[in-house]
């Protein structure tokens, strides 16, 4: 391997670049990845499609965006400065504030000096000669390396709807993962005047739909599918808080690390079925009343795995909806039929159901009367034309495997990424796929951080390759890939633990299912047997000195 003063300043537009490694993507795993291989003296290249650092906190600025991740829990662990000098405001923090920390972060390790934006790869190519990576961008310009490191982000090939006449609106449109910076026509999110559409009613679709309503003229919601949606219970973070979740943070992480999903929220062992009615309700009670994810991660374990006690969390969770939307109609509308609570991603909602009991707000039952084309003016359904000025599109992602395939990677004997994965990704540990050395793929499909308070896994992503990758310096090993039994062994474990629970029954983006992307196989694409279970494997793994994989 080269050393970092060999090319770390080689200019970006030199044909002849050679690095150590390549990232694509400057969002959180990308970033840290760096630090960590700059660490270990490597000449490392970051390219990132953005004009900044962030990722998903980059280009998700819609209206209303937020994580559902106590903020103390969602920042890096691995820098005590940053932990003491960083003061979070809120306990869901919005976008605003997270892509603000993460440029603290970019600016304190002077990441950005390694970093070029601007910059969409779009080609990679394994030369078996030379065994190096062999990247091209989008503005043709080359640059080469030993190991390629993906940082693409589970969710960031956005999907726009497949409506005839999409083209052709007059107003202003956005998908929500495109949002303008300071929103349409500089105006943030200030609505006030505007006819405003909301197309989609998955997490983000929700949180737009809470923000606009608060100053449309009019708001109009077109739902296809309504989900399962629980209280986020925010609130402002005091600065007595704050000092005790300074002193706190090696326990806060030690707990997450402890859960499922490294969440700050443990499922409780008891089944539902287990209790009596009245302790049943009592619990789900307290859960409903909790900041977060309790309601789900916390609640009892087997609501995920048995239908039986699922049924009971979805019939709670049926009558807070009842109860909390005036109109009777319009309450079921909102009620899904086709899924019980818990089994897609649960969006978290302050105010979301009330919405609905706004005279500015009109809900369409996409079901009932479906959109048959987009028109200069607005939206043309099956019994009606809603005349929009603005239309926001919250239409999801094609997820995990999108940011990949987009790419155009070629691996050995000239096999393509996207052909070997055309009917659901192959992987091992979700990290590797065979017949494409050196390529790591962080929070890949099949990989333990897509099911996961995704830093606390991108942490250990992150330094499960360092560790592999200063192995590799060590003993002088140039290609790293995975068996092929060692993959396919992997495949079926992830096939196996999700069809143990109750998320592979149903359609959501978790099995890759996106209406506008009818040509993905139904296959779940993330690993649910729990992030605790996948470091373990990934240990195990590395202790037998990376079993599953060839080094050479
Ligand atoms: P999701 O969860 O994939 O939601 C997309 C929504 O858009 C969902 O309600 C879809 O209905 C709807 N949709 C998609 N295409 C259409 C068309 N063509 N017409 C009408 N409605 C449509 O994406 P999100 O961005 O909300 O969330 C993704 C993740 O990002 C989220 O889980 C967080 O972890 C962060 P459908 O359900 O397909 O019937």
């Amino acid at each position: 391997m080269a050393t970092a003063q060999d090319s770390s300043t080689t200019p970006d537009s030199s044909p002849a670049a050679d690095y150590d490694a390549i990232i694509i993507g400057a969002g959180i795993s990308g970033m840290y990845q760096l630090h960590r291989l700059r660490e270990l003296g490597l000449s490392v290249k970051v390219y990132e499609t953005a004009s900044g650092v962030g990722g998903t906190w980059y280009w998700n600025r819609y209206p209303g965006c937020r994580f559902d991740s106590e903020s103390e829990t969602y920042g890096y662990s691995w820098s005590d400065e940053v932990l003491q000098e960083w003061n979070w405001t809120e306990h869901f923090a919005a976008q605003p504030e997270t892509e603000r920390y993460l440029n603290f972060v970019a600016d304190k390790f002077d990441l950005r000096r390694d970093m070029q934006f601007n910059t969409r790869v779009a080609k990679a190519t394994f030369d078996e000669a030379s065994r190096r990576w062999e990247v091209e961008m989008e503005d043709g310009s080359t640059a080469r390396a030993e190991l390629l490191i993906s940082a693409t982000g589970p969710l960031n090939a956005h999907t726009m709807p497949r409506i005839p006449g999409i083209d052709t609106f007059k107003g202003d449109w956005a998908h929500t993962a495109r949002y303008p910076k300071e929103g349409f026509g500089g105006r943030g999110n200030d609505f006030s005047g505007k006819r405003v559409g909301v197309i989609g009613t998955g997490a983000t679709g929700v949180q737009v739909i809470q923000e606009v309503a608060k100053t449309a003229d009019e708001l109009t919601v077109f739902q296809l599918s309504p989900e399962w949606c629980t209280p986020l219970h925010n609130s402002p973070i005091t600065e007595k808080e704050m000092a005790d979740i300074k002193k706190n943070y090696t326990q806060i992480f030690k707990e997450c690390n402890e859960t499922f999903g490294a969440f700050h929220h443990m499922l409780d062992g008891r089944s539902a079925l287990e209790v009596s009615d009245e302790e049943r309700e009592a619990f789900f009670e307290e859960k409903y009343a909790e900041p977060g994810f309790g309601i789900w991660l916390g609640n009892f374990a087997d609501i995920l795995f048995d239908q039986r006690s699922n049924d009971l969390i979805t019939e709670f969770i049926t009558r807070k909806i009842r109860e909390r939307v005036n109109d009777p109609q319009t309450a079921e509308n909102l009620i899904p039929k086709d899924h019980g609570f818990g089994t897609r991603r649960v969006p978290q909602e302050t105010g979301y159901y009330e919405v609905y009991n706004q005279d500015n707000v009109t809900l369409v039952n996409l079901q009932d009367t479906p959109i048959e084309e987009i028109t200069p003016n607005g939206v043309k359904c099956s019994d009606e034309d809603y005349d929009l000025d603005i239309i926001i599109y919250a239409t999801g992602f094609d997820a995990v495997v999108g940011s990949l395939k987009r790419i155009d990677i070629t691996g050995k004997g000239g096999q393509k990424l996207a052909d070997k994965w055309k009917n659901g990704p192959r992987t091992y540990l979700g990290m590797q796929s065979a017949g494409f050395p050196n390529l790591f793929t962080l929070v890949g499909p099949h990989n333990g951080a897509t099911f996961c308070n995704i830093p606390r896994c991108i942490e250990q992503n992150v330094g499960w390759l360092t560790d592999l990758i200063a192995h590799m310096k060590r003993e002088n090993i140039h290609q790293v890939e995975p068996t092929l039994d060692a993959e396919d062994a992997w495949t079926a474990h992830v096939d196996e633990t999700a069809a143990a629970t109750l998320f592979a029954k149903v359609d959501s983006w978790f099995m890759g299912v996106n209406v506008n992307n009818p040509t993905q196989k139904r296959t779940f694409m993330l690993y649910a047997g729990g992030q605790m279970n996948y470091k373990a494997k990934c240990d195990e793994s590395a202790e037998d000195g990376y079993e599953g994989f060839v080094l050479t």
